[in-house]
């Protein structure tokens, strides 16, 4: 069933974190202490809402080793290992393959000249959508159609920014949420052309990224205006909502969904 997932695999901080990628330097520094306890309280949330939570060790030589969500995707019993889009981060990926690989997840590798992240990779349940971005090129969409994956895999060109799940997530099984920006209204109107109705969220580009899990829907913490507008989505929707607050990691371009890898 979508949404409702039985493992979700994590990882903690690097001790090197704050020499994370960014695209551009943060106002104030990280804070590596307020990171990690931002971290602690997201694995908690996951657990009240997952029955198993794998815990990954860090990984000193990389600093951007809690972003998990890029280095492999999950689509119902399979999985795809991505050929990551930044040289920095090649070699996040053995311990997760592994790790889906003991789980009993049938694993594809992608080769060069493929490039692929996972915050590019947004699986709707009838649709694979890959942004083509500067981390993801046009060779990976092409090896990602022709994997044995059951679902219609889709090119989104996004305009600026990290990865296609920078601007949007999906809500609910026909409803996705996008940046009320420039770059997240031309995502919506790709994704519109496929069915889905789109609702706008103002503030940061960050905002439109949520949690689903089950009923629940994680939105980020601080940002009133973009919370009233999914708090109203979810009470037309009848899901909870809870909201978390990943400030250290916003920092880095990371999103709420960047930290896990949900498994049916
Ligand atoms: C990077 O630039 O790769 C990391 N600093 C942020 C990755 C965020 N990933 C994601 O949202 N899926």
């Amino acid at each position: 069933m979508l949404f409702s997932y039985r493992y979700a695999i994590t990882r903690g901080i690097s001790p090197n974190f704050e020499r994370a990628e960014k695209q551009l330097a943060p106002t104030e520094a990280v804070d590596l202490a307020l990171a990690k306890r931002q971290h602690d309280t997201y694995v908690e949330v996951l657990r009240s809402v997952i029955p198993n939570v794998i815990e990954l060790p860090p990984l000193t030589d990389f600093p951007d080793c809690c972003f998990v969500e890029d280095p492999a995707v999950v689509i119902e019993d399979k999985a795809f290992i991505n050929r990551l889009g930044a040289p920095s981060r090649r070699g996040e990926e053995p311990s997760i393959a592994e790790c889906l690989e003991d789980l009993g997840l049938k694993v594809f590798p992608l080769d060069a000249p493929a490039l692929s992240d996972g915050g590019d990779c947004l699986y709707t349940g009838r649709h694979l959508f890959l942004g083509l971005s500067h981390r993801t090129n046009r060779e990976a969409l092409e090896a990602i159609k022709s994997l044995p994956l059951g679902c219609e895999v889709v090119g989104v060109s996004v305009p600026e920014g990290l990865h296609l799940k920078s601007f949007v997530s999906q809500f609910d099984e026909e409803v996705i949420l996008a940046s009320a920006c420039e770059a997240g209204l031309m995502i919506a109107a790709q994704l519109e052309a496929y069915g889905y109705r789109t609702v706008r969220i103002p503030e940061q580009a960050v905002c439109a990224n949520v949690l689903r899990i089950g009923n629940h829907i994680v939105m980020q913490g601080g940002f009133p205006e973009s919370a009233a507008t999914i708090q109203s989505l979810c009470t037309e929707y009848r899901l909870d909502s809870q909201v978390l607050k990943m400030s250290e990691f916003i920092k880095s371009d990371g999103a709420l969904t960047c930290c896990s890898i949900l498994i049916p």
